[in-house]
């Protein structure tokens, strides 16, 4: 075990001072890893690994994680969601027509242990510890609802009571009580269980160092257990522990109860991905798109939401587009562009095909380097490119990730949107053509930009200041504009 007190930092004196981590969380950029399927940096612990087999464990762990931190890095994203690293349960299901292991983390078998095949406590901290050395903040996914199926606490007498399951029986008819997806479903709502994970997980929160948590199946655990949560994360882990929680198929409107309550700071907006998917597609009037955009500005105040464009637990972005990477690069654009906090699957940005579950569970590809999983898995480094450029425009215009949304130009394939962030100034006038044809923006010159040039973020160039902004976008492409420095 690591004592509660994490070792002084890493860096030798003469490097300078790691980067300041006390950003708004709505500046941040988050980079989702399924740690099974990122990077194997201690083949040692490769039990049972299977690369051909798409259930089995990949190999990636902690380690190699850490290892390969410059690719997370190099890309400019701000911030590290894991997948779960506790203990998961030996062996697998069958369900869907393959061997199916816990290599996800979701399936529990010991709250108080690591994943041997993830790595050690220590490499866990030294995980941490890199990314805060390079200002990566990290959240850590835990999971309160259930453990694994068949897991210890099914088989052992003194907590086989803690659950409902369907070999005991008493699965639920409703989010709270019922048995997802089959799993046994713990009873939070007894004082004795909730005090059993609490304990568990805040303890790997404590140690670890990470910055707080992303929870899992939030919608089918009580509310009252979700603020005793978050009064003991904040006793325990610091008042600005985040959580960002999962309720699934939410929405700005469906989270607001647990921002309400104070009971976790984001959610994810499961809307965006369909939204933005099909806009790019030519489905849908762009007057509503923009309608749904800017109603993601209504998110209570001090209370954010996360967007995606492919998950673990959704088909990914590019596959949905049929591996269409120019309307692909739309998407990735309305993502990077609009409020919320960004969320990049690991590998989309290298054009990872993904797929229907579980090929969105794919290896990272890694293309010519010599990385375990995913090494001859090919890489789009130019659409890597277009990300960094992307996540670099973001993160130097606090109006893309805090200011209002203003919809310009709405009505046709063209649309235009003014972000504008009154506290520092900093406005953005992003345009995405969905059309086939080249379209024309021509607006006012934005107010924001107090009568000085434009410059073109994404392609570079100045445009001269005058009573109109008019520009041309090219067919299926998008143009970022803002304040000339
Ligand atoms: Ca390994
Ligand atoms: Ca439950």
């Amino acid at each position: 075990m690591v004592a509660a007190e994490a070792p002084a930092a890493l860096a030798p004196p003469s490097e300078s001072p790691a980067p300041s981590l006390s950003r708004d969380w709505a500046d941040e950029v988050l980079y989702f890893v399924v740690v099974d399927r990122f990077a194997d940096g201690d083949p040692s612990n490769n039990l049972q690994v299977d690369k051909s087999a798409p259930g089995a464990f990949h190999g990636g762990d902690l380690v190699g994680l850490r290892k390969n931190l410059d690719e997370l890095a190099s890309l400019g994203v701000t911030a590290l969601w894991i997948t779960p690293v506790v203990k998961n349960i030996d062996g697998f299901v069958t369900g869907a027509g393959f061997p199916d292991w816990g290599y996800h983390g979701y399936w529990a078998d010991d709250f108080h242990r690591l994943e041997p095949r993830f790595g050690t406590e220590e490499e866990l901290v030294a995980l941490v510890e890199a990314c805060h050395q390079r200002g990566i903040r990290v959240l850590l996914d835990v999971v309160y609802n259930h453990p694994g199926y068949l897991s210890r606490y099914l088989k052992n007498p003194e907590t086989r009571g803690w659950l409902r399951s369907e070999e005991r029986g008493g699965c639920g008819p409703d989010d709270v009580t019922s048995c997802v997806s089959g799993l046994p479903d713990f009873k939070t709502e007894l004082p004795e269980v909730a005090k059993y994970l609490l304990d568990a997980q805040l303890g790997w929160g404590r140690r670890s160092g990470v910055d707080g948590f992303r929870l899992d199946t939030v919608k089918h655990v009580d509310h009252s257990f979700w603020k005793e949560h978050r009064r003991r994360t904040r006793e325990e882990l610091g008042q600005d522990f985040f959580l960002l929680g999962e309720v699934w198929g939410g929405d700005r409107e469906s989270l607001d109860p647990w921002f309400s309550g104070d009971e976790m700071d984001a959610g994810f907006d499961f809307g965006f991905q369909g939204s933005a998917l099909a806009w790019v597609q030519g489905r849908g009037r762009t007057v509503a798109f923009d309608h749904y955009l800017r109603s993601r500005g209504k998110v209570r105040k001090g209370y954010h939401l996360a967007h995606f464009l492919s998950s673990h637990d959704v088909p990914g972005a590019l596959f949905q587009l049929q591996g269409d990477k120019v309307r692909f690069r739309l998407a990735a654009t309305l993502q990077l562009t609009t409020s919320g906090i960004p969320v990049i699957y690991y590998g989309e940005e290298v054009a990872r095909p993904g797929g229907d579950w579980p090929a969105n569970r794919g290896d990272m590809p890694w293309g010519d380097r010599s990385l375990e999983p995913g090494t001859g898995l090919p890489r789009d480094e130019a659409l890597r490119e277009y990300y960094q450029k992307l996540i670099s425009i973001r993160r130097a215009h606090p109006a893309l990730s805090r200011g209002k949304h203003q919809g310009l130009m709405t009505d046709g394939d063209l649309y235009v949107f003014l972000r504008h962030e009154p506290e520092s100034g900093d406005a953005v006038v992003v345009a995405v053509n969905r059309g086939e044809a080249a379209a024309s923006l021509s607006i006012p010159w934005p107010e924001a930009w107090s009568g000085a040039d434009a410059e073109d973020l994404l392609e570079g160039g100045r445009l001269s200041a005058g009573p109109s902004l008019e520009v041309s976008v090219e067919p299926l492409s998008a143009r970022v504009l803002g304040r000339a420095r």
